[in-house]
């Protein structure tokens, strides 16, 4: 398998970590969003949609969309329950983040990791929702260690993509000790160091 994507991306993060955490062969191809490589010819022939992440299957078959690759990737895998109401519960998680999580909290990271906005620059609504998604997240967590059933499940490292830097788009985990706690629990169980706050 060929993965197309950015490391500075959440979205192509949760493809990397679904992949090494289920020990999948692949093969990394770095497009550098930032430089509007995926908006390039070359790259829309494969991906028509513009983005990362995308990926070339063994077979040559191309998927993108982050959630549904990590959807593919984790099938029959401990990362997905077999149980068709707990998987149908992770695909609720995989929508929600994609339509009230990321594009706030990613966004606005976005605005100001990358674009050298300031704080006072961001769009309030997108902020208030970043804070709402947040706010629902830490409800959900209330009680439990992982979104859905007993174990890390790709619902999980859906929105820990960018959960984990909410910070850098302006927003404070700290008030959220669930999410904080949870943080650690996915950096721990996906094997990857703590990133500073
Ligand atoms: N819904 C898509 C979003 C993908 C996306 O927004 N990708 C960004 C990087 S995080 C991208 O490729 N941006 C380049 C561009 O739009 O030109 C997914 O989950 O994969």
């Amino acid at each position: 398998m060929i993965i197309y994507g950015d490391l500075i991306s959440g979205n192509c993060l949760k493809v990397k970590y679904t992949a090494d955490f289920l020990g999948l062969a692949y093969a990394w191809h770095d497009v550098d969003v930032v430089k509007g490589e995926a908006r390039k010819p070359e790259f829309l022939t494969l991906n028509p949609m513009g983005q990362v992440p995308a990926v070339v299957l063994d077979d040559g078959r191309v998927l993108a969309q982050s959630n549904a690759i990590i959807r593919y990737l984790a099938r029959d895998s401990k990362l997905l329950p077999a149980d068709a109401y707990l998987q149908a519960k992770v695909d609720e998680l995989l929508f929600w983040e994609q339509y009230s999580h990321e594009p706030y909290i990613a966004v606005n990271r976005f605005h100001l990791k990358y674009l050298g906005k300031s704080k006072d620059q961001l769009e309030q609504w997108r902020v208030d929702r970043g804070n709402a998604a947040l706010a629902l997240m830490e409800k959900l967590l209330s009680g439990r260690e992982w979104f859905v059933g007993q174990r890390m499940t790709i619902a999980d490292i859906a929105l820990f993509g960018y959960t984990q830097f909410a910070n850098e788009g302006g927003f404070d985990l700290s008030p959220h000790r669930n999410i904080s706690a949870w943080v650690k629990r996915c950096q721990a169980a996906l094997n990857l160091k703590a990133i500073a706050a």
